[in-house]
């Protein structure tokens, strides 16, 4: 699978780091294939996480990815899932790697800049969620 879904969250942008992300993404060597700023509603992250909806952070999660503006972005590089996986780092930014993004960027386990899907299924049905066919080609 060479496409994923990558976003770059509420903490993120409204930090002022969305282009430093970008950027750190561009060198890491993926090339953007779509992208649009956007607030999720409620209905939107509770059907995204819809996985996690037992986990005891599920509820705040939705708040906190319903806070503000997010960049769902489509990046292209060969083996993209497993690729943008190492780039963002662990989900806890204080367990990531250092010079990932997380690492860099990240507040907090929740608030932790950046989405990044974790298997092949996932990226396909996660680029669908946010971009039709004729805006990701
Ligand atoms: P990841 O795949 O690294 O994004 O992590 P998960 O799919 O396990 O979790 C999805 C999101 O839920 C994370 F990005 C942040 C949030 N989360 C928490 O807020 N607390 C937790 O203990 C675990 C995950």
């Amino acid at each position: 699978m060479n496409h994923t879904l990558a976003i770059i969250k509420p903490d993120a942008v409204a930090g002022g780091r969305t282009g430093l992300i970008v950027a750190h993404l561009e060198r890491a060597g993926f090339r953007l294939l779509a992208a649009r700023l956007l607030t999720l509603t409620r209905a939107d992250a509770r059907a995204f996480y819809a996985v996690h909806r037992e986990r005891p952070f599920y509820d705040s999660l939705v708040d906190f990815m319903t806070s503000g503006p997010c960049l769902p972005i489509v990046l292209e590089a060969p083996g993209a899932v497993a690729k943008l996986r190492e780039t963002i780092g662990a989900t806890d930014p204080a367990d990531a790697a250092v010079g990932t993004i997380r690492r860099l960027y990240a507040e907090s386990k929740e608030r932790n800049a950046v989405h990044g899907s974790d298997s092949d299924a996932n990226a396909l049905r996660e680029i669908g969620f946010f971009f039709a066919e004729r805006e990701r080609r």
